[in-house]
């Protein structure tokens, strides 16, 4: 590997770079650790950002139903290896796009545009595995989805897809992945079938989830929730293989049933440890429910507690390597609640009109 810098790397031959990636496997960090390198992609925690692309910063008028403070950009070169996001139709130009609950009230653009966000992240980041776990509020088919992924530039060559289509599988090591070439790993909640593009995986086929619908500190549980034919029964999910994510992040209700991010209690429920409700003492709880640490850990305004400090301890790095260093500051948690943006003002006129017509 001497003389080498990973640009120089990616010019040569395939089968002299896969020798190479190979003997220097103990030195090189994946995901951010040499000591990952190894480890099956099952038996790693990767940090999520939950709705990565729905930002709660100038771009977006600190809207209050933002989730992150950061763009996806920044997320990965901090460190979180699993992103988020939905999708909606934009009724307008008719386009799959990341939007939060409805195009109208956020809107981050195309799927294509968001894609290719991620994809530039990745070339230039040759020893690193991410995940993008796309919520299919608009119900697309696998086959538009994977006219997005196209779009953005993205070869099917670069993702990788499934040796097999249920959750008792081998899965590989994260140094395979990235010898292989295939370092985008994507799945879809929920796709009715994946032939017009067997790399995108049905989430529920090989992930089991804890409840993510938690208002206060003591709601969060470990028990599985999702899919439905495993809700309340752990070991069940466990025992088939399905890999734990385990949501941990906050609603806060507001007037008219609207639900947003919980900015107040962020900093104890993204700490490392801590009270009843922190990212450190619920991974625990759960890593002794399950018997092994969770898979995902997914989270809201990611740069807080760090988040990091957590998937670091349940994966044993001490010494991360090649991480961007961002404040684990609450941005404007005292004044943004006082912000009403006017995107968040139609939204909620056009639920006042909605109410109003139900109850015509
Ligand atoms: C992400 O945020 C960083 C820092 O604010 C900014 O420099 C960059 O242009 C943003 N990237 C995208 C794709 O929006
Ligand atoms: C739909 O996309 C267009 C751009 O193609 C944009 O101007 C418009 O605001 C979007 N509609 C909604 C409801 O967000
Ligand atoms: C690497 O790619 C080859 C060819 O696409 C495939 O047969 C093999 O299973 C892949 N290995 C891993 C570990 O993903
Ligand atoms: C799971 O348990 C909860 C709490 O006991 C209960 O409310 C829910 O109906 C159960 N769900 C299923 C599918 O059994
Ligand atoms: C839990 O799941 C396992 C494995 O699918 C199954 O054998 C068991 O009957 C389930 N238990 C309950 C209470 O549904
Ligand atoms: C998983 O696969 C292994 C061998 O491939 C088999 O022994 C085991 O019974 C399977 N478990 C389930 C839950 O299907
Ligand atoms: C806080 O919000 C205001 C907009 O109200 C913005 O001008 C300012 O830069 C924000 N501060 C930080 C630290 O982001
Ligand atoms: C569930 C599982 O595969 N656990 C393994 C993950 O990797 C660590 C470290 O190599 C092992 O000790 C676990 O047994």
């Amino acid at each position: 590997m001497f003389g080498f810098s990973m640009k120089s790397m990616l010019l040569l031959p395939v089968a002299l770079r896969l020798t190479l990636a190979q003997t220097s496997s103990s030195t090189i960090a994946c995901n951010n650790s040499p000591d990952l390198c190894g480890r099956a992609y099952n038996n790693i925690t990767h940090l999520g950002a939950h709705d990565s692309p729905f930002v709660r910063d100038e771009s977006t008028d600190y809207t209050l139903s933002g989730n992150q403070y950061y763009n996806s950009t920044v997320q990965l070169s901090a460190g979180v290896r699993l992103l988020s996001a939905q999708i909606q139709t934009n009724s307008t130009s008719g386009q799959l796009s990341v939007c939060h609950t409805s195009c109208s009230l956020l809107n981050a653009g195309t799927l294509s545009s968001w894609l290719r966000e991620v994809n530039a992240w990745l070339i230039s980041n040759p020893n690193d595995v991410v995940t993008i776990l796309l919520v299919n509020g608009a119900s697309a088919s696998a086959a538009d989805l994977a006219a997005e992924y196209d779009a953005a530039g993205i070869s099917s060559s670069e993702m990788y897809t499934p040796a097999a289509s249920s959750a008792n599988q081998t899965w590989p090591t994260l140094q395979q992945l990235i010898s292989n070439g295939t370092r985008l790993v994507n799945f879809v909640a929920t796709l009715t079938d994946n032939v017009a593009a067997p790399y995108l995986m049905n989430e529920f086929d090989y992930i089991f989830e804890n409840s993510y619908e938690n208002f206060a500190p003591t709601d969060f549980s470990c028990t599985a929730n999702r899919p439905g034919s495993v809700a309340n029964n752990t070991s069940g999910a466990l025992a088939a293989g399905l890999m734990p994510l385990m949501n941990h992040f906050l609603y806060e209700q507001q007037a008219f049933d609207i639900e947003i991010p919980n900015e107040d209690l962020i900093s104890t429920t993204n700490a490392p440890s801590g009270s009843v409700g922190s990212l450190g003492s619920s991974a625990t709880q759960c890593t002794t429910e399950y018997g092994r640490a969770p898979t995902f850990l997914l989270v809201d305004f990611w740069n807080v507690g760090p988040a990091i400090s957590t998937a670091d301890r349940l994966n044993g790095v001490t010494t991360p390597v090649g991480r961007a260093v961002v404040s684990t500051a609450v941005v404007n948690a005292s004044t943004s609640s006082a912000m009403f943006t006017g995107l968040q003002h139609s939204m909620l006129c056009l639920t006042i009109l909605a109410v109003g017509s139900a109850l015509a």
